[in-house]
């Protein structure tokens, strides 16, 4: 008999961002027909990008490429509140598919930046999240892109310096970064809560479960993914003797597997169970056909789709809706939204829905997208999959009461 099997990590792939921002395009291409102008990738993801644009979707990088009266739909990494700006003087109708947890980071960067804080924001410089995080405080924010950065950081007041993060990096790295700055500023101020997202949390956790026992682990993903790119790096520090990052089979190569007998599997937040899925039948038809599902973490969190998809387009028809949006859930075009109440979303089990503060209620817009995020192991036949729970642990908490957000 084989010695040969693999770990299946879990969580793994999309995250209730991912899954917002995607139906987000995907309900834009229904209700208004294409071409729906998406900017940036929506998430950072070749295929998912790829299956949009059969659809009718155009990927562009800024909004003066998206002609008048069009519909134009913000990634889920966030946007600076200048192309906000730029969209209003255009004949557009945005749609803001933002994660609320990186729409979270905005308002706190703005509340320390009103506070008079100067902002250390740990993350990868020319990363889409950190330049529209960058974007809301810039006369405050200073980026720290690791380690090597913080002897160089100047602040105004050594008394007055918070730090925030990327939401997609390594908690390990991140944390250790954070402690040296503390150590320049003993004073420095903590996140209100944890910036490092629920998803990138779990599935970093379910990667260092799975990593020593691995002699190759695999993560599906598109390289430009941040938090994809962080599972690598976990996998490699927590023991795997090696690690890659394939968008696909089409990615792994044959020589990987010289005298390799436990092989990891797990994918980042923007990549589609369907493509895991597919890696499995790759190893299979290689003998590796022995899986065991690794659940490090639980995940409940489902965010509502955007209120702009009730809207109509200008110029254009009203969209084709069960039930419009009700007037008083839509906030004025360009207003800041309030703070987004996310620790309750993180941490209970729900089967409803999370709504962010610029969400509608999930009923208001006909649609499948409001599902739980958590079991995408469907893809994979059950038979295959042995699952060892090795803990359950929801998203993590923070200690903190929800709504402690002031500095
Ligand atoms: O490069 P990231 O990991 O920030 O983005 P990706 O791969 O599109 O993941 C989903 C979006 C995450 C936003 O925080
Ligand atoms: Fe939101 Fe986290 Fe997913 Fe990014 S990785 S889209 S912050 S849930």
């Amino acid at each position: 008999m084989s010695d040969r099997r693999v770990l299946l990590a879990s969580p793994r792939g999309f995250c209730a961002g991912v899954e917002r921002a995607v139906q987000t395009v995907e309900k834009a291409l229904d209700l208004y027909g294409p071409p729906v102008y998406v900017r940036h990738q929506i998430v950072h993801n070749k295929h998912v990008v790829e299956a949009l644009e059969q659809r009718g979707a155009v990927f562009v990088e800024e909004v003066d490429e998206v002609p008048s009266g069009a519909v134009v739909i913000y990634s889920a990494h966030g946007i600076a509140p200048e192309v906000r700006s730029a969209a209003a003087t255009r004949d557009l109708h945005p749609i803001d598919a933002t994660c609320p947890l990186v729409t979270k980071v905005h308002r706190e960067a703005e509340r320390f930046a009103r506070e008079d804080y100067d902002i250390l924001l740990i993350g990868h410089a020319g990363h889409e999240e950190v330049v529209g995080t960058l974007g809301h405080a810039p006369e405050r924010i200073h980026l720290v892109d690791g380690p090597e950065d913080v002897a160089d950081v100047k602040v105004r007041d050594p008394a007055r310096v918070a730090w925030l993060s990327q939401t997609t990096l390594s908690v390990d790295e991140t944390a250790a970064t954070a402690q040296q700055l503390r150590e320049r500023f003993p004073l420095l101020q903590d996140p209100p809560s944890e910036d490092i997202c629920y998803a990138t949390q779990n599935r970093q956790t379910a990667v260092r479960r799975v990593a020593g026992e691995c002699d190759l682990l695999l993560v599906v993903g598109s390289a430009n993914s941040s938090n994809s790119l962080r599972l690598v790096e976990v996998a490699l520090d927590a023991g795997a003797r090696a690690a890659h990052l394939v968008d696909d089979p089409g990615g792994i190569d044959e020589g990987w597997f010289d005298g390799v007998r436990t092989v990891g599997l797990t994918s980042g937040a923007s990549a589609p169970e369907e493509l895991v899925a597919q890696v499995l039948d790759y190893l299979a038809e290689r003998g590796y056909g022995d899986v065991s599902q690794v659940e490090a973490a639980e995940e409940h969190t489902v965010f509502a789709l955007p209120h702009e998809l009730g809207r109509p387009r200008p110029g254009g028809a009203a969209p084709v809706l069960a039930d419009p949006a009700p007037a008083d859930s839509v906030p004025d075009e360009g207003q800041p939204t309030d703070f987004v109440p996310v620790e309750p979303a993180l941490t209970e089990p729900t089967t409803g829905v999370s709504a962010p503060a610029d969400a509608v209620p999930a009923d208001a817009v006909r649609t499948d997208a409001v599902r739980t995020s958590t079991d995408r192991t469907d893809a994979v036949p059950a038979e295959t999959v042995r699952t060892e729970p090795i803990a359950t642990n929801s998203a993590p908490a923070d200690p903190r009461p929800p709504g402690n957000d002031t500095p």
